[in-house]
């Protein structure tokens, strides 16, 4: 609605021009929306509008009547102008509530659910692994399923008549390696120490978690499973740096600061001398800690001089120690998940309940 002065205050206003303004007026409040506010623009001011119609018939006057008439139609010209834009801001505003109105959203309303994956147990050990040794100035390193025999089992001294070669253990690929015998998928990750030594130059500090393959499947046997292997090698190594390493990664990983840790002799053929480690637990509740009985949750010993020699690197002046761990077996003894077949299996309701929200702030942080 125009709620200006009115139209033509202060004119002196001919009978006719009154009569104009009062019409044009009314047709203006009455247009609702745009094109009929157009349609009575053009009726009073197009081309065959009306004022343009007396604008037109000014000439046909004496000079003193056209130049009254003509201010007198000038006035009435502007101010249809003026109740034109007034009007047609009214109804813009109007349309734009309309809209407005029409166009609500309800911001209140939950988001509809999205489908979020999970990380899966053995990668978020290995990123634990990777953050908590990292943390002691570990590096990463990985290489090659299909090794050649060298690297898996002679650097290793692993003689030809032990039975880790033997066909029940070992997945023997067709045809042979360049030194003519038969490829393999690889039974540990050692073949990744071997290939560190051989590329860099001692001191060296890295783990290689990884793929491994055994030609065994039962209950807690799977053809291929996870380990994780740490190598350190310098000068002047000995077997406290392996214990006390071992022991604080045992205490970080299960987050159990007082975990009792025990180093029992052991044999193995890369290592010498060899310790399996055990840690406490409670054999009935399943608890770690200082349960009273003992569980064996690891490998690991001093390298063997005949493997640093394989490697090129001469025993007299390098020491280092070693360590292996299946990856499975410490996720199932931290997460308390009692088989080891769902691992592979796929069933998103195990990955569900096992696995690790990769939006959670724990698996948000970049590095260690
Ligand atoms: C090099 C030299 C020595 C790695 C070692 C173990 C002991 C060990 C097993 C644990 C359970 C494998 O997953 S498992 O079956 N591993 O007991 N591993 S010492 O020793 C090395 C590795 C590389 C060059």
């Amino acid at each position: 609605m125009y709620r200006g002065r009115p139209f033509f205050w202060g004119l002196h206003m001919t009978d006719d021009l009154a009569a104009l303004a009062a019409t044009t007026e009314a047709e203006i409040a009455a247009a609702t929306d745009p094109r009929a506010l157009d349609a009575v623009r053009v009726a009073a001011l197009g081309k065959s509008g009306a004022v343009t119609a007396l604008l037109k018939g000014l000439g046909a006057l004496a000079p003193d009547a056209r130049r009254e008439r003509g201010a007198a139609l000038n006035v009435l010209k502007t101010r249809i102008e003026a109740a034109l834009d007034a009007r047609r801001l009214v109804l813009d505003e109007a349309a734009l509530n309309a809209r407005l109105a029409a166009e609500r959203q309800d911001m209140s309303l939950p988001a509809p659910p999205i489908a979020t994956g999970a990380i899966h147990p053995i990668n978020r050990t290995i990123e634990e692994l990777t953050a908590i040794f990292g943390a002691m100035g570990f590096a990463v390193v990985e290489g090659p399923d299909i090794e050649g025999d060298w690297y898996n089992f002679a650097a290793l001294n692993i003689p030809d008549h032990h039975p880790a070669r033997q066909d029940q253990d070992t997945f023997y690929m067709p045809g042979s390696g360049p030194d003519g015998r038969p490829m393999v998928l690889r039974t540990q990750t050692s073949p990744l120490q071997i290939r560190t030594m051989i590329a860099q130059e001692p001191p060296i500090r890295i783990i290689a978690p990884g793929r491994t393959y055994r030609a065994d499947h039962d209950a807690t046997h799977s053809p291929m499973f996870h380990q994780v292997e740490g190598l350190v090698i310098d000068r002047d190594i000995t077997l406290g740096h392996l214990k006390g390493c071992l022991t604080d990664f045992l205490r970080a990983f299960f987050g159990i600061a007082d975990l009792p840790v025990r180093f029992r002799s052991s044999y193995f053929p890369f290592t010498e001398p060899s310790m399996e480690v055990d840690i406490g637990w409670n054999r009935k509740s399943g608890e770690l800690g200082a349960g009273g009985d003992w569980l064996e949750i690891l490998g690991s010993g001093m390298v063997h001089p005949r493997v640093l020699a394989n490697c090129g690197l001469d025993p007299r002046e390098w020491q280092g120690f070693a360590f292996g761990m299946g990856i499975e077996r410490i996720t199932m003894l931290k997460h308390g998940i009692p088989d080891l077949r769902p691992f592979f299996e796929g069933d998103v309701r195990w990955l569900k309940h096992y696995g690790s929200n990769p939006l959670s702030p724990a698996n948000l942080h970049e590095g260690v």
